[in-house]
């Protein structure tokens, strides 16, 4: 069993805690806190989610993990007090992107529970998590070109790969915000949810997913992400390997077994 004092750690932006799912594995919250400045990312909070997940990763007792904001902000972007300053060599020196790599190489599955404002950095860690459960209200967009800028946490690639070069050029160009509807719509997310209901909506996904066999669904999870970066053919090939390597585990037997002895399956998680 890894480490459990993450979730009682004591963190400066973020809050974290645990549900217990009935009969399976557990659920690891992970709340941004800032209020008073809409939930911007800084580098010391995005270290903080980084660090909880690798922490998740780790633990036996979790098999998912929700990231959430508040009702009125899930993140309204990077900092930009921290970066208003920065010219170019001082932002290529911070190492900005350490931790936004370390949370894109999580093996366990992360959902996004997005309220309020997803802007910038705050829609880039949503498409950055495997699914995105959205409130009806939810705002997003990608408004870096207001700033001069342009986005630099994968909102060019992530967004275009999701919606579409026609949608993503047009939301990337213009700055504009999107409706949760839209974005429905268009291929983003995985649920649209009444303001009051979008987060007990993603902790019942997660519950879902706490409820199947950790390798599976972790190497589910690798494989639906190979698809974004290869061709076909090798996709396929890794999917291929996935689906052998599996037939070695406890699991696998159990599963299969269960089916046939008309049961439910009690997993070994191994
Ligand atoms: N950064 C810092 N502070 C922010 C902020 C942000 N992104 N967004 C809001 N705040 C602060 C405001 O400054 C204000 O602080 P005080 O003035 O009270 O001290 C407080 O939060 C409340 O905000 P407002 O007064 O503006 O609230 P409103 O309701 O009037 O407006 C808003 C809400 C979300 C529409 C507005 O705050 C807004 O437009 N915010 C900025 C949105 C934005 O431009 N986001 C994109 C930022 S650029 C990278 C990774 C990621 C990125 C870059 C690099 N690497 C890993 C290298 C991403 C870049 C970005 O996201």
């Amino acid at each position: 069993m890894g480490e459990r004092t993450y979730i009682n750690g004591s963190y400066k932006n973020i809050l974290v805690s645990e549900t217990e799912n009935a009969g399976c594995l557990n659920t690891i919250l992970i709340r941004i806190n800032r209020p008073d400045a809409m939930n911007a990312l800084n580098i010391e909070l995005m270290g903080e989610i980084a660090s909880v997940l690798t922490a998740a990763d780790k633990d036996d007792k979790a098999g998912c993990s929700v990231i959430t904001g508040s009702d009125k902000a899930f993140a309204a972007g990077a900092d930009i007090k921290e970066m208003a300053d920065a010219n170019s060599a001082e932002i290529y020196e911070r190492e900005m992107f350490a931790s936004w790599d370390v949370i894109r190489k999580v093996k366990k599955p992360v959902i996004a529970a997005v309220s309020g404002y997803a802007l910038g950095g705050g829609c880039e860690l949503a498409m950055l998590c495997d699914m995105i459960a959205a409130s009806e209200s939810a705002k997003f967009g990608q408004p870096e070109v207001n700033l001069g800028v342009i986005p630099g946490a994968g909102g060019t690639q992530r967004l275009t790969r999701a919606v579409g070069k026609a949608r993503a050029m047009e939301i990337i160009l213009t700055g504009r915000m999107v409706s949760a509807y839209e974005m429905f719509e268009a291929g983003l997310l995985t649920k649209v949810s009444p303001d009051d209901k979008y987060l007990d909506d993603a902790m019942s996904l997660a519950k879902a997913i706490c409820g199947k066999p950790t390798l599976a669904v972790q190497l589910a999870k690798e494989s639906v992400l190979k698809a974004f970066d290869t061709t076909i053919e090798s996709g396929i090939e890794f999917e291929r390997k996935n689906f052998y390597f599996l037939f070695s585990t406890e699991d696998k037997k159990e599963g299969m077994k269960a089916f046939v002895e008309k049961r439910k399956p009690e997993w070994k998680q191994r």
